[in-house]
């Protein structure tokens, strides 16, 4: 181990607080042979392995946040939808959004330097290669997910926020939109762009009053909430309180504190892969009721229903973004701006192929597909004046412009049908997060936007029928081998294999297929769809086969449900 005195031949060209920093790294010493990476969710694997990163992350927030004009940086630690002994931490940059790529691979070296004094190295780079000054103040704010792990998580990031000299809040157990809120409320209170005021009361009156300015007349449908038994019922609880009395909903998988149980066959990751309801919401969920899944941090949304025979329907991001897209649009028509913003919708390929249609064909709206994961998204989103992004796994919000916010502020209606829409939309930009893609806020957008079209549950399902599809994981033997290009939608490497996934393709109507490496797990993710369940599964099951063996895996040990 590294301690001080083995530093003095250090030639840092940076002035960090190299005692401080040297020792605090020696309390969370990097565990041998472990190898991280910051990638699409931050730092992400097993509790056990994290606290050396996380202390180190407090350290680059602190450091991002002098890089920034000493703006707070947000921390998030959380392991969202995955079980409950992983973990997490994710840096926040100060307007909400996601760290920007540049800094990945620092974090990444950051975290992997085996001691203080590679540590120290690796700091100093980061900070010449950004022109960080150090002797400017440095702000962080952070919070934790219901996850055991968390408070020794926390411990580690409080001692890397002391050992830079950084001021920090500490945020306590809160979903991750929560903490994009408050990182980017209190960057801008008191500032033209205010977004609201940075406390957790702030932001449940935020959502609760612009809900209130929206809701007619309810109906009695009651909604059903499983919160994933993770942070997401805390929050619900509390939200509550500032809905109106009539808002009927029940709150279903909120065991906050109960081992073993966050995410466990409930939450909006287990409805989107498993495609059927927690067994937990049998006899709670009835037909005509609705129903949504939060997943562990609340930022991801599924909703779902029963037919009459009681027959599972899920409306997943892909009903949700449709739902959104449409009702903007006309919205947008009806403000009556001279200048209408423009209203756009950001999808990945997973989105389902007739929502694409729906969007593009029937709605008539710009529509863009990029790769996997929120920032890629978000950024994308950033160029419409209304921009609308939404994952196929229920990951999404909508952005306006600071040009459209204009346009909405400055507009003076001609007409009372054309004063209520504008009102509407200056209400629907508080109701919803735009920092991030928020369980929450986007749920109550949903309830809106129901409530004003008037649509059940099948009615919404209704605006087009999805194609059956199946996402298949695929052992390879390093998932590095798989490139792609066109939003992840044809691979570069092996190139034989998209020869294979174009030929196999073209043999299904409505068919559609495509491979890539996930950015979160050491495997391949396979997707097809096509006109019918049997095709689709036939045609994902191919598609894995082939993958397997390009792979580098040993056929013989091929599943067997995967065809040749
Ligand atoms: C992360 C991403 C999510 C994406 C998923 C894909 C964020 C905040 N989250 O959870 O958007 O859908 O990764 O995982 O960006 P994969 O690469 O393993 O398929
Ligand atoms: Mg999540």
């Amino acid at each position: 181990m590294a301690g001080p005195q083995s530093l003095k031949p250090l030639q840092l060209k940076n002035n960090l607080p190299v005692s401080e920093l040297a020792a605090a790294c020696d309390k969370y010493p990097k565990p041998e042979g472990h190898v991280y990476s910051y990638g699409t969710a931050g730092f992400r694997t097993q509790s056990k392995w994290l606290e050396s990163v996380v202390f180190r992350v407090g350290v680059i927030a602190a450091l991002r946040s002098k890089r920034h004009s000493s703006k707070f940086i947000g921390v998030m630690i959380t392991a969202s939808h995955n079980p409950e002994d992983d973990n997490g931490v994710k840096i926040v940059d100060p307007r909400g959004e996601m760290l920007p790529t540049d800094w990945e691979p620092y974090c990444t070296t950051i975290a992997n330097a085996p001691d203080a004094a590679s540590f120290l190295v690796a700091l100093d780079d980061l900070c010449s290669k950004f022109k960080i000054d150090v002797s400017k103040p440095c702000k962080v704010i952070y919070a934790r997910d219901t996850r055991p792990s968390g408070l020794a998580l926390v411990a580690a990031l409080q001692l890397g926020l002391k050992a830079i000299g950084c001021e920090a809040i500490d945020e306590g157990i809160r979903t991750t939109p929560q903490l994009h809120y408050l990182t980017r409320a209190t960057n801008t209170e008191g500032t033209k762009d205010d977004y609201g005021v940075p406390s957790i009361p702030g932001y449940y009156e935020k959502l609760a009053n612009a809900y209130k300015r929206l809701i007619r007349r309810r109906d009695d449908t009651p909604l059903v909430v499983d919160c994933a038994n993770g942070v997401g019922a805390i929050a619900m609880k509390e939200l509550l309180e500032y809905l109106p009395k009539d808002f009927q909903v029940t709150l279903a998988n909120t065991d906050v504190f109960v081992p073993g149980v966050l995410n466990h066959l409930c939450g909006a990751d287990f409805v989107k892969t498993k495609q059927e309801l927690p067994p937990s919401l049998k006899g709670v969920l009835k037909p005509g009721h609705r129903g949504c899944s939060l997943d562990g941090d609340a930022d991801r949304l599924m909703y779902f229903y029963l037919d009459p025979k009681g027959g599972f329907h899920m409306l997943d991001g892909d009903k949700i973004a449709a739902l959104i897209a449409g009702y903007f649009v006309d919205k947008v028509k009806l403000c009556g701006f001279k200048e209408p913003p423009r209203v756009g919708v950001v999808q990945t390929a997973y989105a389902n192929g007739n929502s694409t249609k729906y969007i593009q064909k029937t709605k008539g709206l710009p529509l863009v597909c990029v790769s996997t994961g929120v920032k890629h998204l978000h950024h994308a989103a950033e160029k419409f004046g209304i921009g609308i992004y939404f994952e196929a796994n229920g990951h999404g919000t909508v952005l306006f412009s600071s040009d459209t916010l204009d346009t909405i502020r400055n507009h003076e209606p001609q007409t009372p049908t054309q004063d209520d829409n504008t009102k509407d939309l200056k209400a629907l930009v508080d109701l919803i997060n735009s920092t991030v893609g928020d369980a929450i806020s986007d749920m109550l957008l949903v309830e809106v936007i129901l409530n004003h079209l008037r649509y059940d549950a099948q009615a919404w399902d209704s605006l087009y029928t999805d194609l059956p599809n199946r996402l298949v994981k695929v052992l390879v033997r390093n998932r590095d081998e798989f490139q792609t290009e066109d939003a992840e939608r044809r691979l570069t490497h092996p190139a034989d294999l998209q020869k294979f996934v174009d030929s196999q393709v073209a043999k299904y109507p409505d068919g559609r297929g495509f491979i890539r490496p996930s950015g979160t797990e050491d495997a391949v993710r396979v997707y097809a769809e096509a006109a019918s369940r049997f095709e689709a599964d036939q045609l994902a099951n191919y598609l894995a086969g082939w993958t397997y063996d390009f792979g580098g895996m040993d056929p013989a040990s091929r599943p067997k449900e995967y065809l040749r």
